[in-house]
């Protein structure tokens, strides 16, 4: 997977060099690369932001620098390439649009599923925020969506359809405010990351863990068996698989009722067993 990212802090995103992302970069799993938005400025100063249309309080980032830097990453066009028919939507010839992601505390949700979404495309390209936000009419044109007002330029950009260079989606963490979505990128390349081959070392451990199944994960202990007072779950001395399913299925139910109730209304019910339907 390649896995471009743009911001005006990359050094924010130093610890994508570390751990299990930084391995499966070097093992060429990942094709990751941070750039710096500045480096796609024109004038003297590298001006990336300017005041918002219509007033209020803080600083909008300038539309041409995106342009450029998403441009950078697109496949290049022309250039003494034959002309080929041109290709439709269909046709299997014509490689998937990057997605592009703009992290934003007015996307919609990251979750488990869109990470096993997003793990399955081949390219990836986040547009990180700072101050209140980018100028629309980047996503727009990245999109290739309708246009409000007609530029001085007298050209009426105006389009119904789909057809930018992009899939784009503003996505968020949740519902707090960050100061730019460079922690967001953090987070969700390493959830997107940790689930392409051969990045986690056993994958058995993808199946057990929290939200595979819609619910939180269950409890797990170590030795010693005994510690300042407290023991463990007798039944995971015992030696019964069964048993210590059935434990473990339970405390998984236990602490999403407790802790997330929200999941237990999401569940998918034929997940469930008749007696957990019943309690
Ligand atoms: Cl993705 N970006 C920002 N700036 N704030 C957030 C967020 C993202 N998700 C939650 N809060």
């Amino acid at each position: 997977m390649r896995i471009d990212v743009f911001s005006i802090f990359p050094e924010y995103l130093a610890p994508l060099e570390l751990s299990l992302i930084g391995k499966a970069r070097q093992d060429g799993i990942l094709d990751l690369q941070v750039h710096n938005l500045r480096d796609f400025t024109t004038d003297r100063h590298r001006t990336v932001d300017d005041s918002p249309y219509g007033g209020g309080a803080g600083m909008v980032m300038k539309p041409e620098p995106w342009a450029l830097a998403l441009e950078s990453v697109l496949p290049a066009v022309g250039q003494g390439t034959p002309r080929r028919p041109a290709r439709t939507p269909s046709d299997s010839l014509a490689p998937a649009k990057p997605i592009l992601i703009v992290p934003s505390p007015a996307g919609e949700v990251f979750d488990q599923a869109l990470a096993y979404e997003l793990a399955e495309e081949k390219h990836l390209v986040f547009a990180c925020g700072r101050y209140e936000g980018i100028d629309e009419r980047v996503l727009e044109w990245a999109a290739g969506t309708g246009s409000t007002g007609t530029g001085s330029d007298g050209i009426d950009p105006t389009s119904t359809g789909s057809d930018g260079p992009f899939r784009v989606r503003a996505v968020s963490l949740g519902d707090y405010v960050l100061n730019g979505g460079e922690v967001a990128v953090l987070a969700m390349v390493e959830a997107i990351g940790r689930l392409l081959p051969g990045v986690v070392g056993n994958p058995e451990s993808l199946v057990e863990e929290s939200h595979a199944d819609g619910l939180l994960e269950y409890p797990v202990y170590t030795k010693p068996s005994s510690w300042r007072g407290r023991g463990i779950p007798d039944v995971l001395l015992s030696g019964n698989h069964a048993k210590i399913a059935g434990f473990r299925r339970e405390e998984q139910l236990r602490r999403t009722v407790e802790r997330r109730p929200d999941l237990i209304d999401a569940l998918d019910p034929t997940i469930l067993t008749k007696a957990e339907l019943a309690t």
